[in-house]
């Protein structure tokens, strides 16, 4: 099945997917940025659900409830460990394994953030081609995942990934 690719500028709480990408840390307690954003709409309960099922590796994924955030799901991604620092690969491999797990959770549309880049450090251009690589290595893999959603907070980071995506 074909994957839409979309790239938009917002808040990731209000994007209209039935899944959300929480950029997370392998401990899965919820910080500041996307995590204090998705904390802050959709309550406690989730913080307190992923820690629950943490600790996890570095570069994998899991899924809670959504609170009171109208999304199917949360799915923490973990992009980071307790140093609070990244790289290409994981930033790759936890973006791949966010989308199987939905798919798996039989999700149609999913929505991420630019994983790394806030409390990461990590660059944005870096960040863009390793996560839109990893959506499109797993066209023709997907049996409901058919439309993925990079929201990006800002114009500069969203120019970013609007120039990787027309590539
Ligand atoms: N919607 C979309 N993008 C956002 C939003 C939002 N509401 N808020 C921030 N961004 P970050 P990380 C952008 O720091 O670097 C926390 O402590 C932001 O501008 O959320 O992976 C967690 O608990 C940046 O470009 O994630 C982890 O411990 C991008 O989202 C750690 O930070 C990611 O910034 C994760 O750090």
């Amino acid at each position: 099945m074909p994957v839409i690719i979309e790239i938009r500028q917002g808040d990731i709480t209000e994007a209209d997917t039935e899944a959300i990408v929480n950029a997370a840390n392998n401990h899965l307690w919820m910080g500041v940025g996307v995590a204090g954003a998705i904390k802050k709409r959709g309550g406690q309960v989730i913080e307190d659900e992923a820690i629950a099922k943490g600790p996890i590796d570095v570069g994998q994924a899991v899924a809670t409830g959504a609170g009171n955030l109208p999304h199917k799901f949360i799915i923490h991604a973990a992009g980071m460990g307790q140093d609070l620092q990244t790289n290409e690969r994981i930033v790759g491999e936890v973006t791949r394994n966010s989308i199987l797990l939905a798919d798996k959770l039989k999700v149609k549309s999913i929505a991420f953030p630019a994983i790394g880049t806030g409390v990461g450090g990590f660059p944005i251009d870096v960040c863009a081609d390793a996560m839109i690589q990893s959506a499109r290595e797993l066209e023709g893999a997907l049996t409901h995942v058919e439309r993925i959603v990079f929201v990006l907070f800002d114009r500069g980071s969203f120019e970013v990934f609007d120039k990787a995506a027309k590539r």
